[in-house]
Parts: structure tokens; sequence; C-alpha cells
């Protein structure tokens, strides 16, 4: 099962060519030291830049993730996040909330998010069913064990193999809950309870996750991969975030969650015209 497009909320999203989900990190302590705080007007200055330079979604996220981060209370999260999603409804494009909380997936349903990223792959309790009642699409993101213990040992047979059978059993349990094919989303989660070389495996064999027949979000920008492969600070990483972003790409992800969305953008410009044979914008 391959859809053509992506279902959320009212939006319709193409799957016959790479989408780019632009991050807005409403946190004071994201890894990337791009978090935003509180500032709305900010959020929706970078929102508004993300959609002109060629987002297709824009990621709102009120709790850092990074190893180690503590979760942020669930009142302190919908402070964070609600009033931007709120602002944000009305761009042309959907808005999705970075959360794994039920209450914060609820709230910014209401406020008019049309996606759910979750990191644990809806495996809190009601998680599921808050998403099967709506009308949004889903990421279904891998993750071994939790942000705070996830870098201390993480342990795989077969990285791949794995990271594929868990999301192929969220996928199971997300359809028995009512959600629909056409909105769900896979994240083999780069960086969450993985190792530089599980990591670098996980990329190889992305297309195995891809074959599982649903769009892969693939999310390493900025990550400490990268800083590994390069030996650039957290700044710095904008050439190696852009080029795992194509590798990404050409090796099925349908979608790449960055922060520097105009040069991915061209980047991708550039493998569409390569890997379709013609120069449409
Ligand atoms: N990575 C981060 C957060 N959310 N969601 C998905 N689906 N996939 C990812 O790879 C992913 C994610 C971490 O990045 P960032 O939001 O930049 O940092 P922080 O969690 O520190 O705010």
């Amino acid at each position: 099962m391959s859809a053509r497009e992506l279902v959320c909320g009212q939006f319709r999203l193409p799957l016959d060519r790479p989408l780019i989900m632009g991050i807005v990190n409403v946190t004071p302590d994201s890894f990337s030291g791009d978090g935003l705080g509180r500032d709305i007007e900010r959020a929706c200055e970078q929102a508004e830049r993300f959609v002109g330079e060629g987002a297709d979604l824009l990621d709102v996220g009120g709790e850092s993730t990074r190893p180690g981060a503590m979760p942020v209370p669930v009142q302190e999260e919908l402070d964070r996040v609600i009033p931007v999603i709120e602002a944000l409804s009305g761009l042309r494009i959907p808005v999705s909330v970075d959360t794994w909380k039920p209450e914060v997936m609820e709230a910014a349903v209401a406020a008019g998010a049309s996606v759910i990223n979750d990191i644990n792959g809806l495996r809190a309790p009601r998680a599921l069913e808050v998403v099967a009642r709506s009308d949004v699409a889903v990421c279904l993101m891998h993750m071994q064990g939790n942000p705070q213990t996830m870098q201390g040992d993480p342990h795989y047979d077969d990285v791949v193999a794995e990271v594929g059978a868990f999301l192929r059993e969220r996928v199971g349990a997300a359809q028995r809950a009512g959600i629909a094919a056409e909105r769900i989303i896979l994240d083999p989660g780069f960086g969450f309870g993985k190792t530089a070389e599980h990591n670098l495996a996980l990329l190889r064999g992305l297309g195995s996750i891809a074959a599982l027949g649903y769009p892969v979000l693939a999310g390493l920008s900025r990550k400490s991969l990268l800083g590994k492969l390069t030996g650039r600070a957290v700044g710095e990483r904008m050439p190696a975030s852009v080029t795992a972003a194509l590798l990404a790409v050409e090796r099925g992800a349908r979608m790449v969650r960055v922060h520097d969305v105009g040069a991915t953008r061209d980047a991708l410009a550039v493998w569409r015209a390569v890997s379709e044979g013609h120069a449409a914008g």
C-alpha cells in the first residue's frame, strides 16, 4: 500500500515529491540552540520565513527531547505550543505538533494542528484514541528507551530489522484503533536510543523502512551523528544536514524534518531534476 497523498485534517499533501517539514521549537533548551522560548512573534516570523523558503509543513515543539532532557509538565507545554499553533493555523500549510502527551495532542488539534508528530509512536495511554477520534495525520517514530535514558547504552542485534518490526507493530495498533493508512507517516527516529553506527545503518537501510508502504520522515538535521562525522559544533552543521536530508530522500524518505528550510529546498530541487529527468521547480 503506497498512498499518493497524505491526509492531514483539511489538507492533502502530495507524496510524489519529497516534503520539507520546518522545525519551530518554542522551547528554552533545544539541542541545536534554535529554541524561541515562548516568543509567539518570533515563532510566527520564523514560520512565515520557512513558508517563503519552501516548507511544506511546520512542526511546533514545546518540549526538548535531546538526550538527558527532562519532561515538561503538561500545562507548561500547552502554554508554549497552543498560542503558536493558533497563530499559525491561518497559514496555507499544515501545522504539526511535536508531542507524546495526549492532553497536548487534543488541545493542539482543537487549536488547528493537522499532524501529530509523536516521538513515542502513540504508546502513551489514550494517545491512540485521541488521534483516532480526529482526522489529522500522525507520525509514528521509533525510540529505544526515553530521552532521559536513551543514549546510555543503546543495543540492537539488527537495528534496521528491529526498528522496522517496531514500526510495523505501531501501524497495526494505529489501524486497529481506527487510524486510516493515508494518515500515517513512519520515522526511524535518528538519534533516539541509537549510536552513530546504528544511525548510519538506519540511513543505509532506510529503503526497507520505506518498503513498509508508508511515507517515511527522516530527522537528521544538526544531530550529533553529523557533529561526530564532521567535528562541527551544532551551529555549523548546515551543509552536513542538507547532505543527510538528500541521502535520506535518495534512500526513500518522503519527508525531511529540518532547521534549514531554504538550503534543503535547493538541494532537493537539484535532486528532483536529476532523479526525475526534468527541470521543473
Ligand atoms: N527529532 C527531534 C524532535 N522531534 N520528531 C520526529 N518525528 N523525528 C525526529 O527525528 C525528531 C522529532 C529532535 O530535534 P529538535 O526538535 O531539533 O530538538 P529538541 O528535541 O532538543 O527540541
